[in-house]
């Protein structure tokens, strides 16, 4: 079988790369929270779905983003507690990665959502196999501080950590090998990292939190790998030996093509109807079920111009591009260059966001009253975040607060994510800075003096400027006067912009802020219970994707000076607000149970601009590709995330992370994305 392989990119398999992936993460918390619970079934509910549940409750047939309705009518003695306050899920998370990211020599530690992170650990394997003495491999010293020889782990080199697939799929516990006389580099590096990600998932256990981990040479050998033996386990996969691309291609072949990161629905769609209009399968075959193997055992086999012209034609704006073609090769060839992103100590932004759309705020009293809320919640995590409470000072500032409005929608009216949603930002006061050194010695926020300091700072700040910037986007009629009664959807308020204040502390760079905007995706999910129809959710409003190709229908710039009575040196971002109309996109509507998505493929939709934030659609890759001057297809599939069939009837598959989601659940999976922006 000829496979192209003469046009892939470089495999980059000199690299170890950790995946770790926290199980059941929401249930985890609880669970630490309520020992008791962990031997319950439990689901962590997020308005009428859950978000996810614990294994007891999967082994009774629960699925994670099951509808609440569905988990109990499988299971009536489901334990089911409310998961939308996410702060003890972010502050876990942050937690662990930070534990995680103390054991990194290079820095390479990148998070994706809340409970998965990649470790780029090539340095710290690369030092210790020198270090490895072949003649007394049972007590071997794994070596984690270059200047400290003391702080390591004694284990045994002679046989692997956890499981290992490879060797025509069977695991392998076999010790190190040697080819031709000499033990192999890479299987001994992967062995040795197989006792390093073991003994981080124990310093995790340790943490209280049980984890799965991939073990591999890139990022999606490494995640997809970490799935074989979930939960509780690790599985490195064997790519070295003489048929260590046999191994990969099987590994990769036995994968459905949707299952692959980076390959959306409808890119797994066209392939899939290609697959079946060359090799005239079965018509029994699902064309779901069609696998990696399948595609590329196909002859002639698939080239990037065949790639090319196939996936041109399902776009009616651009053309595929060739370099993306040999990306999306690469990917199903299980190669991936793409480099895990150097940790970031801040997050782009925070906000805080709510909506209202069963009861809409309708007088400024209950308005004034939610802005305090949502700017107590925001207070709060910025101290969080962005407060050192050992050194007891601020380490980022963020220079803009924004608010974003948008009155109560009908969710029968089909209008997509961006719909009435109107936004204006300004400098941020001073004053939110002050409740920080405030605090009464201990550094706790959560009471005396800090709080009622936080409480005076969150009503100064709705008072003298989110008010101001609500009513100038939200402009009284002047026939109707102060008689007006609002009917307000959603309220979001967002500090960014952020100015580290330790330069040091800003990690990542200009990139990320970039991918996290574009992971951004737009949906808006509606209940539309015959009786009351209210909005679920909405996913956060300040990271509109800018589609490449629409044309501005307006643009409401906002000048500082003029409309917010500010001092335009203060004035530190330039934004606009554009409205847009995207010539390719068409409207649709899904229909899952009781629930209605519309998704972000609506004909309507904002991008806000700003200086630093210029962001484009071509940068935005999860699987970043430096090389990548195209975007790839979960871009293409831009909207969000494309439409396919699944499990359990009609979902998605997230560009992002590829899990398969249920209409339904989109807005809480949108917004599990979204937290990546935010938490550091
Ligand atoms: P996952 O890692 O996908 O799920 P999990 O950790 O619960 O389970 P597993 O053992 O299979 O890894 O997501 C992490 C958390 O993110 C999850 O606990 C709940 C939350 N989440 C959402 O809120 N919405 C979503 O759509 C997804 C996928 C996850
Ligand atoms: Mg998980």
């Amino acid at each position: 079988m000829h496979h192209p392989r003469k046009n892939l990119k470089t495999k980059h398999d000199d690299r170890i790369i950790l995946h770790f992936d926290i199980d059941c993460f929401y249930a985890q918390v609880f669970e630490n929270k309520t020992p008791s619970l962990k031997s319950l079934p439990l689901g962590i509910r997020q308005k009428s779905l859950l978000a996810t549940c614990n294994y007891p409750a999967r082994r009774l047939g629960v699925k994670k983003l099951m509808s609440i309705a569905s988990a109990l009518s499988i299971c009536p003695e489901l334990v089911i507690v409310d998961g939308q306050d996410l702060t003890p899920f972010r502050d876990v998370s942050k937690r662990l990665y930070t534990l995680l990211r103390s054991y990194s020599w290079n820095d390479k530690v990148e998070r994706l959502g809340l409970d998965e992170v990649w470790m780029d650990v090539s340095d710290v394997v690369e030092y210790n196999l020198d270090l490895l003495n072949w003649n007394d491999l049972e007590h071997s010293w794994f070596c984690l501080d270059k200047e400290n020889p003391e702080r390591g782990f004694a284990f045994d080199a002679s046989g692997w950590a956890g499981r290992v697939y490879g060797h025509g799929h069977h695991d392998y516990f076999g010790g190190v090998e040697e080819t031709d006389g000499e033990p192999e580099p890479l299987k001994t590096k992967l062995l040795l990292a197989s006792h390093l990600a073991f003994y981080l998932r124990m310093k995790i256990e340790e943490e209280g939190y049980t984890t799965a981990c991939g073990i591999s040479t890139n990022k999606l050998l490494a995640k997809l790998v970490g799935n074989m033996n979930k939960p509780r386990n690790q599985t490195t996969l064997l790519s070295c030996g003489p048929d260590g691309e046999g191994t990969v291609r099987k590994f990769m072949g036995s994968h459905q093509l949707r299952k692959v990161p980076g390959i959306g629905g409808k890119t797994a769609a066209i392939l899939s109807d290609w697959f079946i209009s060359q090799a005239d399968p079965d018509p029994n075959l699902n064309p779901k079920d069609i696998t990696v193997a399948n595609l590329l055992s196909l002859n002639p086999p698939l080239t990037p111009p065949t790639l090319c012209s196939l996936l041109s034609s399902s776009s009616s704006s651009s053309s595929f591009p060739p370099s993306s073609a040999r990306d999306l090769l690469s990917l199903l060839n299980g190669h991936d260059p793409s480099p895990v992103k150097p940790a970031r100590s801040l997050p782009t932004q925070i906000s805080i966001e709510d909506t209202y759309h069963a009861c809409p705020l309708t007088s400024l009293t209950q308005i004034r009253s939610e802005l305090v809320k949502i700017t107590s919640s925001l207070l709060k995590r910025m101290k969080t975040d962005l407060w050192d409470d050992e050194k007891r000072r601020w380490i980022a500032r963020p220079k803009t607060l924004r608010l974003t409005t948008r009155p109560r929608v009908d969710p029968r009216e089909g209008k997509g994510y961006g719909y009435l949603r109107v936004s204006k930002s300004g400098p941020l006061p001073g004053c939110v800075f002050h409740f920080g050194s405030n605090t009464n010695g201990d550094g706790d926020d959560g009471g005396g003096n800090t709080a009622a300091a936080m409480a005076q700072v969150a009503e100064r700040l709705v008072k003298e400027t989110l008010l101001p910037i609500f009513h100038q986007l939200n402009p009284l009629n002047p026939r109707e006067g102060k008689t007006r009664s609002y009917s307000i959807g959603l309220l979001n308020v967002c500090v960014t912009n952020m100015d580290s204040v330790n330069p040091t502390a800003g990690g990542g760079g200009g990139r990320d802020i970039k991918d996290m905007f574009v992971r951004a995706r737009e949906f808006t999910v509606y209940d539309p219970d015959p009786d009351q129809h209210h909005l679920v959710d909405n996913y956060d409003a300040d990271e509109n994707q800018f589609e490449p190709g629409a044309e501005p229908l307006e643009t409401l710039d906002v000048d500082m000076d003029r409309d917010m009575g500010m001092d335009a040196e203060d004035v530190d971002v330039d934004v606009n607000v554009k409205h847009y109309q995207h010539p390719d996109l068409i409207p649709a509507k899904h229909q899952q149970d009781s629930m209605m998505m519309i998704p972000t493929t609506s004909n309507e939709y904002f991008h806000i601009e700003d200086d630093d934030k210029v962001w484009d659609a071509e940068e935005g890759n999860v699987w970043e590709n430096d090389e990548a001057d195209e975007e790839l297809d979960y871009l293409r599939e831009a909207g969000g995330m494309s439409s396919g069939d699944g499990e359990g009837g009609d979902g998605t598959t997230c560009p992002l992370c590829n899990h398969f989601i249920p209409f339904f659940a989109l807005s809480a999976h949108e917004r599990f994305h979204s937290m990546e922006s935010e938490g550091a």
